[in-house]
């Protein structure tokens, strides 16, 4: 197992550098990027007035609107030729969020992605296919880093072409595979669909994330691939894929990367810093990014965190998994869900495939969810038509109960054939808003 020293500091150790750091970057932020100095003003609030980690609640909360409102470059905090390296993440609407690094920002964001793939099974020598899109994502180029930081054979293959993605899993032999677990799962099916068997394949560990995946998915492609599957947390704002990752021995939270990115979790209504182990919106502060440095950036993801020793040694401060974003939260007829958490019940249907979305609808005033969910080859093989018609009813029963009974929640719900379900090469679209659409009657 390869540790960091820095993975095992103990806590006052690591504290000390955090505010080193906090300090620092504080300081530049108000000498270098307007908005910032503007916001520290506003609240009356210096660089010096920052004494301990607990004054970090005293600055600015960042907002996706504050870089729109700078795009593109205009948070940057060094000039131009000091960048190297830009990338995008595409927003529903308008403008993308542009992000940028220095030399040493890409090298110290191959460190700690080379310290995530360690955590997750990677060795040097070892080969890591690597099916995360490359291009303004951050998720290709984010893994090929670190994977070529730690010493990894990298297949820089990214996402599409599942002949050759198979192809090249099968001859280059990996031990290591990478993408958002929906896709991952579209290239077992494939394999599946030519009579293949993913569990053939010589890879021992998928690195799985960039979008909310359930244990009950990771099961399902523990399974199909024969493989022990980790999560990795990350987001293009604060600097892409490894800001988080679960270690592969506990797989019981993610330890997130605290000597370069502090953390807290908010409230996301009040605002107010939530205690550890409460669940609330992630928020964090880049310690020791150059190009674009980030103050209290909301991510708008919903985890926990947690202190102390893990089993695999590390002392790093653990964030629960994503449960989602606060704006993929349904919240239907007064009850909060989010799509991962129906996910997780789905899974357990052995009639039904790991796909589903879920369908928003206006029906007049009202607001219509429709749970579209995908049934597998085998579940109607050799049925007759009458038969068939009595199964898909008695299959939407069960779905509906199961919402209902498990997430509180009652919905419609309408199963489909096998494969006529969407699939992506990078995030699963799991919820398809339709209610700007013409009204139903
Ligand atoms: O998705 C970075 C990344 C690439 C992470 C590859 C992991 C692997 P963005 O495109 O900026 O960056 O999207 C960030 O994706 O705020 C979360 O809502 C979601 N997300 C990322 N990782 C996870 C995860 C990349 N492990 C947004 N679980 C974040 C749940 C995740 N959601």
């Amino acid at each position: 197992m390869i540790l960091h020293e820095v993975e095992t500091a103990g806590r006052s150790q690591m504290e000390r550098l955090q505010l080193e750091r906090l300090q620092h970057v504080a300081s530049v932020v108000y000498e270098k990027v307007p908005f910032y100095r503007e916001q520290f003003e506003r609240r009356g609030i210096k660089p010096e007035d920052i004494k301990s980690l607990s004054d970090l609640k005293m600055l600015p909360l960042t907002i996706k609107k504050d870089l729109r409102d700078h795009y593109p470059f205009g948070l940057f905090a060094v000039e131009r030729e000091e960048m190297v390296r830009v990338h995008a993440s595409s927003g529903t609407s308008g403008k993308p969020t542009v992000v940028g690094y220095t030399q040493n920002d890409i090298d110290m964001w191959g460190g700690i992605v080379a310290r995530a793939i360690a955590m997750a099974g990677g060795k040097p020598g070892d080969v890591l296919h690597n099916a995360y899109g490359y291009g303004l994502f951050t998720g290709g180029l984010g893994l090929h880093y670190g994977s070529e930081k730690l010493g990894m054979i990298t297949v820089p293959v990214s996402g599409g072409n599942m002949s050759r993605q198979i192809t090249l899993l099968e001859d280059f032999k990996p031990s290591i595979i990478c993408g958002t677990p929906s896709y991952v799962l579209n290239l077992a099916e494939s394999m599946e669909a030519q009579g293949k068997d993913p569990a053939s394949l010589s890879v021992k560990y998928g690195i799985f994330g960039a979008e909310p995946w359930s244990d009950s998915m990771r099961k399902t492609l523990e399974r199909k691939m024969d493989i022990k599957a980790c999560d990795i947390y990350g987001l293009s704002e604060v600097i892409g894929p490894g800001v988080a990752m679960e270690c592969h021995e506990a797989r019981d939270g993610l330890h997130i990367a605290e000597d370069h990115f502090l953390v807290e979790v908010i409230n996301p209504d009040t605002l107010e810093t939530l205690p550890e182990g409460e669940v609330g919106e992630l928020v964090f502060t880049s310690l020791t990014k150059e190009a674009f440095p980030i103050i209290r950036y909301r991510t708008g993801d919903i985890a926990s965190i947690q202190h102390g020793t893990c089993s695999c040694g590390r002392t790093t401060v653990k964030m629960s998994r994503v449960k989602g974003r606060v704006d993929d939260m349904l919240i239907i007829r007064g009850v909060n869900v989010f799509p991962s958490e129906m996910e997780h019940f789905l899974l357990q249907i052995n009639e039904l495939a790991p796909h589903y979305q879920v369908h928003l609808k206006k029906k007049g005033a009202l607001d219509l969810v429709e749970l579209q969910v995908e049934v597998t080859d085998e579940c109607f093989s050799g049925v007759s038509n009458d038969l068939h018609h009595d199964r898909l009813n008695e299959l939407e029963r069960k779905v509906k109960s199961l919402m209902k009974d498990r997430c509180y929640v009652s919905m419609d719900v309408k199963v489909r054939a096998p494969r006529e379900i969407p699939r992506s090469e990078g995030k699963a679209i799991r919820i398809v808003d339709l209610r700007g659409e013409a009204m139903l009657q």
